[in-house]
């Protein structure tokens, strides 16, 4: 049985990572930092399946721990301050965690477990406002803001170890990934749960800010599949996962309504508060390499993951005794 250490198991891709080795026969070591609330509600359902161990990517000691006790053969590091709006407010924390914290997990592994196979969770943001359309791995990176500036670092970082001490290290270059475990404050959460708690009378509109940045989004479920994928190759290789389309955050909100048969123009306004100081406007990824090399490519269209998403927001309302107020009941769910 082979054993997997996933940092940020709370997180969105953490609880779909898990449930996903947890099929496959793995033993699933799940690291969380300490908090007052522990936020384990995404991965609820395999609690008792998995094991939580303690440790922080500020923290240099608790991942040597972390590492030699459970001398994991795989090491998915998904934690990172990853809400790119904060990363202006918070930068200094950003590049300690989603920056520096890569160096220290890859130094933990070189001295602790140097056979470990590490990914690194890469981002889209690192080509920011960028060089060309689409993206592939071999664009130059041109972040716009200190996610993507820590991101960047990370990324260099995991070839540098890759290429000094012969480590099986890479990264997945994500695109857009979402899902009804996304966190409320990413644009696309936050528009289906609006759309949900519109149509129960909840509340009467959204205030949004840039509709016209546009993103090639994805479904969660399936981009955590290529994680694995990139680990099982020969050689450890950098792939982007992404779907090869891109939606404005419009034809978002427009799909999201028009689920419930609402129209968006009546309950969307635009607040500057939600603008950003850099603004990424264009991602569009090209995953042929994935494809052609790990047989990946995504399952979940852009109205399904939509669809998918909005249905989820207003079903746990319907099942805690909401009714819809305005417009209408999606079929799926009649
Ligand atoms: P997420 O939902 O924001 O989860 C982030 C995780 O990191 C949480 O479990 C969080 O724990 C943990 N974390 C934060 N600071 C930490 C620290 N100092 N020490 C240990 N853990 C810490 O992010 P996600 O959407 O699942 O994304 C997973 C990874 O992929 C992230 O690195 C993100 O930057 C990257 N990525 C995401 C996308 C996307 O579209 N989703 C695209 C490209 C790359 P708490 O619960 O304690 O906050
Ligand atoms: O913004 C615009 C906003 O915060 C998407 C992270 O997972 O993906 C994510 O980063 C777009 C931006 O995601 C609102 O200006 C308009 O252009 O959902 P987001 P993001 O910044 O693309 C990348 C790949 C990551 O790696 C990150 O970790 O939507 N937008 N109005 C808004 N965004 C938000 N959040 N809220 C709004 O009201």
């Amino acid at each position: 049985m082979k054993t997997a250490l996933i940092t940020g198991i709370s997180g969105q891709d953490g609880s779909y990572l898990a449930e996903h080795l947890l099929d496959l026969g793995y033993r699933v070591v799940g690291m969380m930092r300490r908090s007052a609330t522990p936020s384990t509600g995404r991965f609820a359902a395999i609690e008792d399946k998995i094991e939580l161990v303690a440790g922080d990517l500020l923290d240099q000691s608790s991942l040597m721990r972390v590492i030699s006790d459970c001398q994991p053969d795989e090491v998915y590091n998904l934690a990172a301050q990853s809400f790119v709006h904060s990363s202006f407010t918070e930068p200094i924390h950003t590049g300690e965690v989603t920056g520096l914290g890569v160096t220290r997990i890859l130094e933990a592994l070189r001295i602790c477990a140097p056979k470990a196979r590490f990914y690194q969770a890469s981002s889209s943001e690192m080509f920011g406002d960028v060089f060309e359309t689409p993206q592939t791995e071999a664009t130059p990176f041109h972040p716009r803001s200190p996610y993507g500036v820590a991101k960047v670092y990370g990324h260099w970082a995991t070839i540098n170890y890759r290429e000094s001490y012969d480590m099986y290290a890479c990264s997945g270059i994500l695109f857009n990934h979402e899902s009804p475990r996304r966190g409320l404050e990413f644009v696309t959460r936050k528009i289906t749960d609006h759309v949900a708690a519109i149509a129960c009378g909840e509340k009467d509109g959204i205030a949004l800010g840039n509709l016209d940045a546009r993103r090639d989004w994805g479904f969660a479920g399936d981009y955590i599949k290529a994680m694995h994928l990139m680990l099982q190759q020969d050689t450890p290789e950098d792939y982007v996962i992404s779907t090869n389309e891109t939606h404005s955050v419009r034809e978002f909100c427009e799909i999201a309504f028009g689920r419930v048969g609402l129209d968006y123009n009546d309950f969307v306004s635009i607040d500057p508060r939600f603008y950003r100081p850099a603004e990424v406007e264009l991602l569009l990824g090209d995953f042929s390499k994935a494809k052609e090399k790990l047989g990946w490519e995504p399952e979940v269209t852009f109205a399904g993951l939509v669809e998918m998403m909005v249905d989820s927001d207003l079903k746990r309302r319907l099942d805690a005794g909401a009714e819809i107020k305005r417009g209408k009941l999606p079929e799926s769910l009649a």
